[in-house]
């Protein structure tokens, strides 16, 4: 975008006058922030504009990736380096007396997601701009995000999220693209005029749907898609009954808040409510455009693609046959190759707990008439596949179950495509977990390995690094993201390994100055920063990587000779579901551990824990060009891809890891030598699973170092543990410990002694840091939508990158 310093400062004042009537000086940090946004929205808009403008012209096929969420993070800067004015804007604004640092820190980071699929989510839409895919995004505008997090008493304590209560800048209402969503009441068929069956509904709840659109402008290439997130209202016809306190309250607790578990499948009403509600909205609305265009409904799959993000808008297929069959007449069989060709589904867990099942009843209650076609889509699945497979293994894949809908089913079935989001997680799709319809329906299975924008994830967050990269090998990287490979030219080049190295401290200065700051603790940057950034669950083993800091501790404070180890600083970022106990109980325990070990005066500071409250996006940006290591320490099997794996590498991070999720595919990237690997593989872990030979009490009872540290979970060594100790040490000991965290101890303790020597070597170490940066531009997500509208939704994307 071609704007001067002096253009930019005449647009600010102009709108500083015209929103607020007052001089610069006299406005607040927050209005100067408002004005700043409406500047930037301005400068979106002829984009936008022109954008959807050209697409209604080509009548290019458009991709709607529906997703219950996106976690897009802060839009002020993005917004800004995506239109090429970051520079002269900052530079304006200091010539004005503005601080832009300041405005920067006072806009809400909009926690519309729980971790890694809403983040995947959002990087997507940075990407799909970025590479001219006429994308849009289809979610909900929760009232309320993800819990902000506090720790009192070391316990995690959850507030509301109220990330609105400032006017929100980049959003538009578009209140004359509301749509009607139908909840409850009767329907039966009947026959009309022209002796087409038609359902008629009676007794319905019915909910408007207000579309709110924000831009998401691509990377210097004029582009910008739209990202539509519902919300719920009063529909006009019943206005009259606005002051029915309950009526009022039962709509607008559609999308009031986002359901901040991850950890376990809740089959609650006001969830499907939501599944629907946008799915139905979303669905409605990409009709009503495709009707505009005056092609044949046939042809729909040629136009449009609907993506379905994990199984929570998989109603969109029985929504799109109710159109399809309800409101354009179409043939059953018509109807159901255009739904097939038109969807396409991505499985982001294999954990059992995680499958979205609904009981029959609720469907069959909440939305009649998408119960009766889940129903039809059922019996015809069962009728054509029982002669070729037998009863029993079509049973296997039904839809409905006794009394329960399977939602992965019938995204499967109603879905040309279906993909993992890594490799192995992919093959254990295929060869595990859907296995009988893999064996049923082989060529819609898929890979497609996460990415992440390395506009936000560099560019943004780490400019001292992108300037040193620039410096070295041009700029070209910026829009070919693999062109950083480049770098390894560099592996001997001691002056670049020094400034890599330069680069990496001030961002742990930077780091460290926030701590204090924020929390108190003091840390050295000349220590290596360990961190492990992710939600809390089980399965991410967060408890193998405390017990490995117990032991360290234990170690150092009962060795003598007084053992020369690098300092550490372990740093934790983690969100726990409110309701997911265990995963608090953990939180109380790094907590106190890091009571207990930065209040220790005679371990010298060699040891620090520093455990930051309301890990999201915003924080991300802060530690991610910090860290020295990565900590992707799952049970193998488990994480179906990650994504903070890849964000760290392109900081210059080394990877500590199983061989889980993408980490296979850093390991393919890197090497073993430029990794620290560990723990089983999943072929030992599947043999466990079938000998059923497991017994950690047994290693437990051989390895004293570690009943050293898990015995401190209940021996009062550590201070102000107490129930939660006990049921810690009973989930391993007892209980069997069903995230092998003791058997993948030793391998673990063993890789992570590997860090010190490594790290006082520093051309070493800054070599290995130089090729983690120089391989991580592969997962780009440019590249991984390229893949995705090649060979999934078939649409034009931009082929030069
Ligand atoms: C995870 C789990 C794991 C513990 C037990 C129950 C449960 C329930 C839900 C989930 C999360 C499901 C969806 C999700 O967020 N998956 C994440 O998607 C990311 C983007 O593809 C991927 O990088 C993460 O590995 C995956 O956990």
């Amino acid at each position: 975008m071609k704007i001067s310093k002096e253009h930019f400062k005449k647009e600010y004042r102009r709108s500083l006058t015209s929103l607020y009537a007052s001089e610069i000086h006299d406005l607040t940090p927050l209005e100067q922030y408002i004005t700043l946004g409406s500047v930037v929205k301005d400068y979106t808009a002829q984009n936008w504009m022109q954008t959807k403008k050209e697409y209604q012209q080509d009548q290019a096929k458009q991709v709607y990736y529906f997703s219950i969420e996106f976690l897009p993070g802060k839009l002020l800067k993005s917004n800004l380096l995506n239109l090429g004015i970051l520079d002269k804007v900052r530079e304006g604004l200091a010539e004005l007396g503005v601080d832009f640092a300041k405005l920067e820190a006072i806009e809400a980071d909009p926690g519309l997601g729980n971790g890694g699929l809403g983040r995947l989510a959002a990087c997507f839409m940075d990407s799909m701009a970025t590479c001219d895919v006429p994308g849009n995004g289809n979610g909900i505008r929760y009232r309320y995000g993800l819990f902000k997090q506090k720790f009192v008493n070391g316990y995690q304590v959850e507030l509301p999220d109220d990330w609105l209560r400032h006017e929100n800048v980049w959003e538009t209402r578009r209140e004359n693209k509301a749509e009607i969503v139908r909840f409850f009441g009767d329907v039966h068929l009947e026959e009309d005029a022209n002796g087409q069956i038609k359902p008629v509904y009676s007794h319905t709840e019915d909910i408007l749907a207000v579309p709110y659109d924000t831009a998401m402008t691509g990377y210097e290439n004029d582009t910008v898609n739209n990202l539509r997130l519902w919300s719920a209202e009063i529909p006009p016809s019943e206005e009259m009954d606005y002051f029915s306190e309950e009526r009022r309250k039962s709509i607008h607790s559609i999308s009031e808040m986002l359901y901040p578990d991850d950890s376990n499948y809740d089959g609650r009403l006001l969830r499907l409510k939501q599944e629907y509600f946008f799915v139905s909205a979303g669905v409605q609305s990409i009709i009503r455009y495709y009707r505009k265009l005056g092609v044949p409904m046939e042809h729909l799959a040629e136009k449009i693609s609907i993506h379905i993000n994990d199984t929570h808008p998989t109603m969109c297929i029985p929504e799109l046959m109710r159109i399809l069959l309800d409101e354009e007449g179409l043939s059953w069989d018509a109807a159901w190759t255009i739904t097939m060709k038109t969807c396409s589904y991505t499985n982001h867990t294999i954990m059992a707990e995680a499958l979205e099942k609904w009981p029959e009843q609720m469907v069959s209650n909440l939305v009649p008439r998408i119960y009766q076609i889940i129903c039809e889509i059922n019996r015809r699945h069962l009728d054509s596949m029982s002669p070729l497979y037998g009863v029993n293994f079509t049973q296997r894949t039904a839809i409905i179950q006794d009394g329960i809908i399977h939602m992965a089913h019938l995204a499967i079935i109603g879905s040309h495509s279906v993909n993992g989001v890594a490799k192995l997680h992919t093959d254990i799709l295929k060869e595990k977990a859907l296995h009988d319809f893999y064996l049923a329906y082989p060529a819609r299975f898929n890979n497609k390995t996460n990415g992440i924008t390395h506009r936000r994830w560099l560019l943004l967050s780490n400019e001292g690094l992108s300037d040193l990269i620039s410096d070295y090998i041009g700029t070209e990287w910026k829009k070919k993201p693999n062109e950083l490979y480049l770098l390894k030219a560099f592996k001997e080049d001691s002056v670049l390994l020094e400034k890599l190295e330069q680069v990496k401290f001030e961002n742990k200065q930077r780091l460290a100055a926030y701590v204090e700051e924020t929390m108190g603790i003091e840390i050295d940057p000349n220590a290596v920063f360990d961190v492990q950034i992710k939600r809390l669950h089980a399965y991410k083993r967060q408890l193998l990587n405390v017990l490995h800091i117990l032991s360290m501790y234990l170690k150092l404070k009962e060795s003598q000779s007084g053992e020369e180890i690098v300092p550490r600083v372990f740093i934790f970022g983690a969100k726990a579901a409110p309701s997911y106990s265990y995963a608090k109980e953990i939180i109380k325990l790094i907590n106190a551990a890091a009571d207990m070990i930065n209040n220790d005066t005679t371990i010298d500071n060699k040891i620090k824990i520093v455990f930051v409250e309301n890990y999201g996006v915003t924080l991300a940006e802060k530690i991610i060009p910090a860290a020295d290591i990565s900590e992707q320490i799952s049970l193998v099997t488990k994480e179906a891809s990650g994504t903070s794996n890849m964000k760290l590498m392109l900081n210059g991070a080394i990877t500590l890891a199983t061989l889980d999720g993408a980490n296979v595919e850093i390991r393919d990237k890197v090497g073993d030598e430029n990794m620290l690997l560990f723990g089983m593989q999943d072929a030992e872990l599947y043999h466990f699973y079938d000998s059923n030979s497991y017994h950690s009490h047994e290693i437990y009872d051989h390895n004293p170092r570690l009943k050293r540290c898990i015995d401190a979970l209940v021996d009062g060594t550590i201070p102000n543990i107490e129930a939660e100790g006990r049921e810690i040490f009973d989930s391993l000991l007892k209980y069997n410990d069903e995230y092998f965290v003791l058997k993948d101890y030793d391998s673990y303790v063993q890789a992570q002694s590997r860090i010190d020597g490594l790290y006082r070597d520093r051309k070493k170490w800054n070599q290995m840091s130089l090729l983690n940066i120089a391989n991580a531009g592969d997962f780009s997500s440019d590249y991984t939508i390229m893949n995705y509208a090649d060979e999934i939704w078939n649409v034009h994307h931009n082929k030069n990158l």
